[in-house]
């Protein structure tokens, strides 16, 4: 790995600049490339599959701002949507007919969705859709699972996964002990242990919250049986079944992990990709269910700058590029592509490498056996990350600062962007 200070000066000097006025100088913890030791890189502009940091160094990018930009960075169509509505006003703080076009279009992606509340980030969207699970049942209980993250609210800071897993934080300093007892943890996968907790609980949860493809523990795919088993027990005991989409959403397919294995959650929370690079999340489901929500009923939620007709030109010009035809397809020929090129280049080079791919997500982990919960994700080899996302970096290719998160395609990506990733992964693997 070449020395900070040569490759990455400029970026270097404005960390340090950073840190006097931010914590830790980032606005996300994950962001500071804990996980893969060094300091993170800043970046000047995007466009379209690739980012430029600013000392000049150009990426192919799979983080896309962790999800988010599915079109890719600075879509022109994205720019002009953006540019267009700033012109007219950013925020009214009152209704506009933009906010009811975007909440119709994500019901016709989302059919579970009968009515959706546009917030502004995944976590008020989970919190919001946990605060309305135990209005609706009047119950307290909360299940997720260890390892999958859904943003930091109270209730859900508990064995989560992403920045908290790599930060080594399983439950954070500040969650008062009577709100996190109320939140169960049962390992990914374990069909077991679900209806364990169901047996001993089961008239007490309020709701089960899941990340029906798990991205934050790096991506782990639901086993055979899973969820359907998830959707019967939260159904005979009249618990809600909370698919938290925010970044399977759009991503493993347009209608998300739902629409992927055919299941219908009671409620949904979405986020990343609806904004289009703008802070929009959302969450909806069932009528009767969203009927409770202040105004229409009493479960308050409220947000100056939901709904901001900014955003909210951003997702729709997002969502109208993705809906394209041959989009998905495309995702998922490029997807196979690259988890299969990595594969055959870790075997025939004796690396030992899990890789998953659904649509436009996918994850690695050097790891001997499959990866199927927190467990084992957090037995793959963090070392050989640390050194194969430095490796790939210094080949311009920008993965997840973390094995514990996952990577993703825009629609800019290409062929031309794989080949040469392959290329510098097959240098990176030679040094690991
Ligand atoms: P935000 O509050 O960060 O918009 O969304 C929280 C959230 C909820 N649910 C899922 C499944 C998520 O993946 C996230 C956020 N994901 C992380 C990355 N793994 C965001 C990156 C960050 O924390 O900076």
């Amino acid at each position: 790995m070449t020395d900070e200070t040569t490759r990455y000066p400029r970026s270097q000097a404005a960390f340090a600049k950073a840190k006097g006025a931010i914590p830790g100088g980032v606005n996300s913890p994950v962001r500071a490339f804990r996980a893969v030791g060094g300091e993170p890189l800043f970046f000047a502009h995007g466009e379209g599959a690739y980012v430029w940091d600013i000392d000049g160094h150009r990426y192919v990018d799979y983080m896309l701002s962790w999800g988010p930009l599915i079109a890719g960075h600075a879509h022109p169509e994205v720019v002009q949507a953006v540019q267009e509505q700033a012109a007219k006003g950013t925020s009214f703080g009152a209704p506009t007919q933009i906010e009811t076009e975007l909440a119709e279009t994500i019901k016709a992606i989302f059919p579970s969705m009968d009515l959706v509340r546009m917030v502004n980030s995944g976590t008020e969207a989970t919190m919001s859709a946990l605060r309305l699970a135990r209005a609706y049942t009047e119950r307290t209980k909360i299940v997720k699972f260890a390892g999958c993250y859904h943003g930091h609210a109270d209730s859900l800071l508990i064995r989560a996964g992403s920045g908290v897993a790599t930060l080594g934080l399983p439950d954070s300093p500040g969650v008062p002990g009577d709100v996190a007892a109320q939140t169960l943890t049962v390992p990914y996968n374990d069909i077991a242990a679900l209806r364990t907790v169901f047996t001993s609980y089961g008239d007490d949860i309020a709701g089960v919250i899941v990340e029906p493809v798990a991205g934050n523990m790096g991506m782990v795919l639901p086993e055979e049986g899973f969820l359907h088993t998830l959707r019967e027990l939260t159904r005979e005991y009249g618990a809600l079944l909370i698919f938290d989409e925010v970044m399977t959403g759009f991503r493993v397919a347009l209608g998300g992990a739902q629409e992927h294995f055919g299941i219908t959650p009671d409620l949904t929370t979405l986020g990343k990709v609806i904004g289009g690079g703008l802070p929009v999340g959302a969450y909806g489901g069932r009528r009767d269910i969203m009927a409770m929500v202040a105004p229409l009923g009493p479960v308050y939620q409220a947000g100056t700058l939901s709904g901001n007709p900014l955003a909210m030109a951003a997702g729709l010009a997002t969502l109208r590029l993705i809906r394209a035809p041959g989009v998905y397809e495309r995702f998922h020929e490029l997807g196979k592509a690259l988890t299969g090129g990595l594969a055959a280049l870790a075997k025939r080079m004796n690396v030992p490498l899990q890789t998953a791919q659904l649509g436009s997500m996918f994850g690695v982990f050097f790891a001997e056996q499959p990866v199927r919960d927190y467990e084992s994700a957090q037995k793959a080899n963090n070392e050989r990350y640390r050194r194969y996302f430095h490796a790939m970096l210094e080949a311009g290719v920008y993965l997840a600062p973390s094995q514990l998160e996952s990577g993703f395609l825009a629609t800019a990506h290409g062929h031309e962007e794989i080949e040469k990733t392959l290329e510098a992964a097959e240098r990176a693997f030679r040094m690991l």
